[in-house]
């Protein structure tokens, strides 16, 4: 005898024969429960009854032949109302045929959390979560965490989260970036999982106010290309690892994983110049690639087969301070995937002088860093390190449409509730 507990999603009546569907537990296969009158009267008569969403603990057994299409056949033998809606009606249509809006979707997320696809996103970003901690672990990192109410910005005045703290102005963390670095004057390999806070005032498909990002930071390293090894080997291990152990949820969502070839291609600022030149898009030296730009980039990748590339080599002027630089061009690259930007990284200025040196020609006081810079000057070890934005990264690997699908309760600019 099996016990399974859900909700129901749909229920069609034939007169002697109640069918339920339900998905029960944290599965994403679901059961059809046959609720015939013939075989047991007290069952079908709380079938009969029983109203669409509610919660039920169902015990039976699975039937031995298997005919109905919609989920696993469930022979219930007794049917106990655990819980009622106290709303007449249910605000999702679960049978599928009146598709719902993003925005109901997103106010009515835990009820969409009954649907298997719905559910299939959800464990899958776990899993990814999962798989990139079992990952970080097996190299020989350790997991960090580091304040999200903060002194400083660390990525731009313009993006920050401005709060009262006692006294004082307190900031809500852009980014682990300042920390992680700190933390390389005491430990040599770090990660982190972490929600970016970030005021920006736009509304895209690719942007939200809190994200998560994969954050990791190594010292004592050669230069970016160690960063960005780390970084494709750790995108293998997660499609990988994803197409093993979510081929159910895959398939729910249509999607097939092929994990990409090591090593990425690397292509160069100066290269994506040349090639957007041919696509008759033409930018200066020197200006950051947009949304369009991307685009077309990742077109021409698509056309030569390739879904993962890094962009390298890019003019320090459009980077952070606390990026290292080399002349005119910086030690950083980005992580671009089907024209979208999953993560950025480099090489970080260990120097003291020259790091005060960057933070003046960005415009910076290096007083307000003073924290920060402190620990620059107890030998400080060349270090870099990057940030992965989850919710970016199940847009491209899940093809997602809009970046709210991969979050459960998204924060955008029109958007604090639920
Ligand atoms: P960056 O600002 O590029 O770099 O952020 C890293 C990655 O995080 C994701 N991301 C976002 N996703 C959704 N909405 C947002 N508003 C958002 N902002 C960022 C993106 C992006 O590529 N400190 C550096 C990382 C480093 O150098 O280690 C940083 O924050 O996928």
């Amino acid at each position: 005898l099996e016990t399974l507990c859900g909700w129901i999603n749909e229920k069609k009546d034939i007169g002697g024969i109640v069918f339920l569907t339900v998905v029960p537990d944290n599965g994403i296969k679901p059961i059809v429960a046959v609720c015939k009158k013939g075989r047991n009267p007290e069952v079908w008569k709380v079938a009969k009854k029983l109203k669409i969403g509610s919660a039920v603990r169902i015990d039976g057994q699975y039937a031995e032949t298997q005919i109905s299409k919609k989920g696993l056949e469930f022979i219930p033998c007794k049917i106990v109302v655990v819980s009622e809606m106290s709303e007449e009606k249910i605000p999702i249509d679960f049978s599928g045929k009146t598709p719902f809006l993003l925005d109901t979707k997103l106010d009515y997320r835990y009820l969409t959390l009954r649907l298997p696809r719905e559910r299939a996103i959800f464990i899958i970003r776990s899993e990814i979560l999962k798989l990139a901690r079992e990952w970080f672990y097996k190299n020989g990192f350790i997991e960090v965490h580091t304040p999200k109410l903060c002194g400083a910005g660390a990525e731009g005045g313009a993006t920050v989260f401005e709060l009262n703290y006692f006294e004082k102005k307190a900031y809500l963390a852009q980014s682990p970036q300042l920390y992680k670095q700190m933390l390389m004057s005491g430990l040599e390999k770090v990660f982190e999982i972490t929600p970016y806070f970030r005021a920006e005032k736009f509304s895209t498909t690719r942007h939200l106010n809190e994200s998560w990002g994969i954050d990791m930071e190594v010292g004592f390293i050669d230069n970016e290309e160690d960063i960005m090894r780390l970084l494709e080997d750790l995108i293998v291990h997660l499609v990988e690892g994803l197409a093993e152990r979510c081929s159910k949820e895959l398939k729910i969502l249509n999607v097939k994983l092929k994990a990409p070839e090591k090593p990425f291609p690397r292509i160069k600022y100066d290269e994506v110049l040349e090639i957007l030149r041919r696509r008759g898009v033409e930018i200066e030296w020197g200006e950051d690639l947009g949304d369009r730009e991307e685009k077309i980039l990742g077109e021409e990748m698509t056309k030569s087969g390739i879904d993962f590339y890094f962009i390298t080599k890019y003019p320090w002027k459009v980077k952070p301070f606390y990026i290292m630089r080399e002349n005119y061009l910086s030690r950083s690259f980005d992580l671009d995937c089907k024209g979208l930007e999953l993560a950025s990284g480099g090489q970080r200025e260990h120097r003291i002088n020259e790091l005060v040196n960057n933070m003046l020609e960005k415009g910076l006081n290096p007083k307000d860093f003073e924290f920060y810079l402190e620990a620059f000057r107890y030998a400080m070890p060349p270090h870099g390190g990057y940030g992965l934005g989850v919710e970016r990264l199940m847009m491209k690997l899940l093809n997602l449409e809009n970046i709210r699908e991969a979050i459960l309760f998204p924060r955008d600019r029109w958007r604090l509730v639920p």
